[in-house]
C-alpha cells in the first residue's frame, strides 16, 4: 500500500499575515504529505507589523525531536523556513542527522527586498549559511542568496552573476531555486539542476502586486511536488502556475489584501 510521504516542517507559526506553517500546512495537506510541525517560534503576526510578539520555541524543540525519535518516525524530508534563534540552527542540524531524511529543503529565510527580517542577527545569518550547506535543495530569494554569499543583503547582480550566484549555491551537490526576480511585468525563478549542472529559467506574469508569503508559497508547493515524484523542473514549473494563479485570484477578487490569498485555488494542487 502506497504511503504519505512525510515532512518534518521547521517553520514559526504566525497568527496574523499568511506565512510560514499557516502557508505549509494546508498546502502539503492538499498535496498528500503528512506534516509534523517542528515551530521555531510563535509570533502573533509576521515581522512586517510593527509590535509583533515573539515567543521563541528553540528550549521545545530538542525534546520534540527526541520523542519523534522514540517513536521511531521516518521522514522522507524536512523542511526548514523561518528560525527563532541561533542557538536552534544546531537543533535544526541535529534533527538532520537523526532522522536523515533524503531531501532537505533549506529555504534559508532571512529577509527580502534588500532588508534583513527584524528578529535575524548576524549570528543567525552566518549559522544560516552553515544550514545552508546541508540542504539537497535550497530556495532562497535574492536577497538572502546574496547574504548565503556574503555580499550586502540588497546587492544587484547582473544576470551573468546571477548565474554564477546560483553555481556557488549549488557547489555541485544540490538543487538550487532562485525565486521571485522581478523583471518588468514577469517573475523568474532561476533553477541550477544537480543531476544536469545546468540553470534553467522558469517566467510567469506578475499581476502587479507584491503579496506577503509568496516564498514560502513556492517552497511548499515544490516540496509537496518534488515528494510526488515531479521531477525539479516540472516542481518548478508547477509551483510557478500556482504562485501565479493564486497572486491573480487575489488580485480580481481581494483587491485589498497584502497575503496571497491561495486557499480559492488549492483544488488546482489535489491529485498531482
Ligand atoms: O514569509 C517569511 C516569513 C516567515 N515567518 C515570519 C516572517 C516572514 C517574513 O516576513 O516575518 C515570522
Amino acid at each position: 500500500m502506497k504511503q504519505m510521504p512525510r515532512v518534518a516542517a521547521v517553520h514559526d507559526l504566525s497568527g496574523y499575515g499568511l506565512c510560514s506553517l499557516a502557508v505549509a500546512l494546508p498546502v502539503l495537506a492538499t498535496m498528500q504529505v503528512d506534516t509534523c510541525p517542528l515551530l521555531t517560534a510563535y509570533l502573533s503576526s509576521h515581522t512586517g507589523y510593527e509590535g509583533f510578539t515573539f515567543a521563541d520555541m528553540t528550549d521545545e524543540l530538542t525534546a520534540v525531536v527526541d520523542h519523534w525519535q522514540l517513536l521511531g518516525l521516518r521522514f522522507d524530508a524536512l523542511y526548514s523556513g523561518f528560525l527563532g534563534s541561533a542557538r536552534q540552527i544546531g537543533v535544526v542540524e541535529h534533527a538532520i542527522e537523526t532522522f536523515a531524511p533524503p531531501v532537505v529543503l533549506v529555504d534559508p529565510v532571512m529577509g527580502d527586498n534588500g532588508r534583513v527580517y527584524k528578529t535575524y542577527t548576524a549570528e543567525m545569518c552566518a549559522l544560516m549559511r552553515r544550514l545552508a550547506d546541508r540542504a539537497t535543495l535550497l530556495t532562497p530569494n535574492l536577497t538572502e542568496a546574496a547574504i548565503l554569499l556574503g555580499q550586502q543583503p540588497d546587492t544587484m547582480p547582473s544576470d551573468a552573476q546571477l548565474r554564477d550566484w546560483l553555481v556557488q549555491l549549488a557547489e555541485e551537490r544540490r538543487d538550487v531555486v532562485l525565486t521571485g526576480l522581478r523583471d518588468g511585468d514577469s517573475v523568474t525563478t532561476l533553477v541550477y539542476s544537480r543531476d544536469t549542472g545546468t540553470v534553467s529559467e522558469v517566467s510567469r506574469s506578475f499581476v502587479g502586486c507584491d503579496y506577503h508569503g509568496t516564498g514560502d508559497l513556492f517552497a511548499s508547493v515544490l516540496l509537496g511536488a518534488v515528494l510526488n515524484g515531479k521531477t525539479l523542473a516540472e516542481a518548478c514549473a508547477l509551483a510557478a502556475d500556482f504562485v501565479a494563479a493564486a497572486a491573480r485570484y487575489t488580485a480580481d477578487h481581494l483587491p485589498q489584501s497584502r497575503d496571497i490569498a491561495f486557499a480559492p485555488v488549492l483544488g488546482r494542487l489535489i491529485s498531482l
